[in-house]
């Protein structure tokens, strides 16, 4: 058989063109969220929203960095990733012109660690470079989709009834998936009871680290539910003890956390610790690994879908546009703007069809305008990091 992955191998398709970089701006704002969303590390009431805007050649692109205020999710923080922005992966990229996606990732590759700080870069150097090149975003990615499949999460609520409530508020939108956030304690019964409510909607679970292999008989039971997958059962940097429990559960295991790199991400492949992967393009360090990751899934044949780290209209964006993407063939976590926010940085803002698809923009770069009336209202401190002579 062959898999139409077989051939495929996005980064090198892209342009390397030399751009030299004039100036890069750093903008930090807070917006409120809708409502707070709790999972097994923590709840996130606000969201403080890191930007960068690459300038070059008269135009400009968008690009953010997903990092959390307190290291719960992963050990970046914005402050860290402000650091690192700051005073090594931004100035490495004002020296000299760079040559595309890949001249960034050779940039950086000696800087160790740090991801979302590198891969805000990336996103807005990528959008950049499409508009630059005349372009949607997700065409200059690879991408074929006019508009992408996606689902919803679904954070702890205080009752199972308000998640209930949830769910069917949520259903009725459109969204093609539900993920249900999971801890011990708000696990087996409460996945049980969203079920015996919609036996047929597809349904999917996500811990977030919270368990250990000994809980590997508790977890088991999440098999009679018919579950999509479970995401993130065990501890955030481990593949092998994901590889034991794969072994014993019926249902996938989707690694989100310790995907964590191209790298780390084939060799769960080859350990079996998962049969899904949720890519997200912060977490693993830019499109210069979430692309590669594409690719490996599609050739062994594990579905990918895009994850969401309650992104901005511009992180969500970019979103967008990876999941547009052939491979990505489960519903992402891209939901519409209003899920979270009363106003969102970008127009039109993005929006959820009745049948739970988001449309793929065709205009160059991004497709959303940035609101810039908006943003300045919202922000709190910025920075322009120019190159050093
Ligand atoms: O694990 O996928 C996750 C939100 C914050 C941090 C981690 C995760 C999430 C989500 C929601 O599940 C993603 C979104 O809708 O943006
Ligand atoms: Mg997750």
């Amino acid at each position: 058989m062959l898999l139409w992955s077989a051939m495929q191998n996005t980064v090198a398709n892209l342009p390397t063109d030399k751009v030299k970089l004039d100036r890069i701006t750093i903008r930090l704002l807070r917006i409120p969220l809708k409502e707070s969303f709790a999972t097994s590390f923590g709840r996130v009431d606000t969201r403080l929203i890191f930007l960068l805007e690459v300038h070059a050649e008269g135009e400009s692109g968008w690009g953010e960095v997903v990092a959390f205020e307190e290291p719960l999710y992963s050990y970046e923080t914005v402050q860290t990733a402000l650091h690192a922005v700051k005073d090594f992966l931004g100035p490495s990229l004002l020296s000299e012109p760079v040559s595309g996606l890949a001249g960034i990732a050779e940039r950086h590759e000696r800087f160790r660690g740090h991801n979302m700080a590198k891969a805000g870069l990336q996103l807005a150097f990528a959008d950049l470079s499409a508009k630059l090149s005349n372009q949607p975003l997700s065409r200059y990615l690879g991408g074929s989709k006019e508009r992408v499949a996606v689902g919803v999460s679904l954070g702890i609520q205080p009752t199972v009834d308000q998640l209930l409530d949830r769910v069917k508020r949520n259903v009725s939108v459109g969204y093609q998936r539900i993920k249900l956030k999971i801890m011990p304690g708000w696990d087996i019964d409460v996945v049980r009871q969203v079920r015996e409510h919609y036996p047929d909607i597809l349904l999917s679970v996500d811990a977030n680290s919270a368990y250990t292999l000994e809980d590997k008989d508790h977890l088991k039971q999440l098999d009679a539910f018919g579950l999509l997958m479970i995401e993130q059962p065990l501890y955030h940097d481990d593949l092998l003890d994901h590889a034991k429990l794969q072994k014993e559960l019926e249902t996938a295991i989707c690694l989100d956390e310790s995907a964590s790199s191209a790298r780390q991400a084939a060799q769960a492949l080859e350990l079996g610790s998962c049969g899904i992967i949720n890519i997200k393009v912060g977490r693993v360090g830019g499109y210069t690994e979430a692309l590669p990751i594409h690719d490996m899934c599609g050739a062994a044949n594990v579905p990918v879908w895009c994850g969401g780290m309650l992104e901005s209209g511009i992180g969500r964006a970019h979103n967008i546009a990876l999941a547009s993407l052939a491979g990505f063939t489960l519903p992402g976590d891209i939901s519409a703007s209003s899920r979270y926010f009363e106003k969102d940085l970008i127009s039109p803002e993005v929006t959820v069809s009745a049948d739970g698809f988001v449309e793929v923009p065709t205009e160059p770069g991004i497709g959303f305008e940035v609101d810039l009336d908006y943003l300045s209202a919202k922000t709190i401190s910025t920075w322009d990091l120019r190159p050093e002579f």
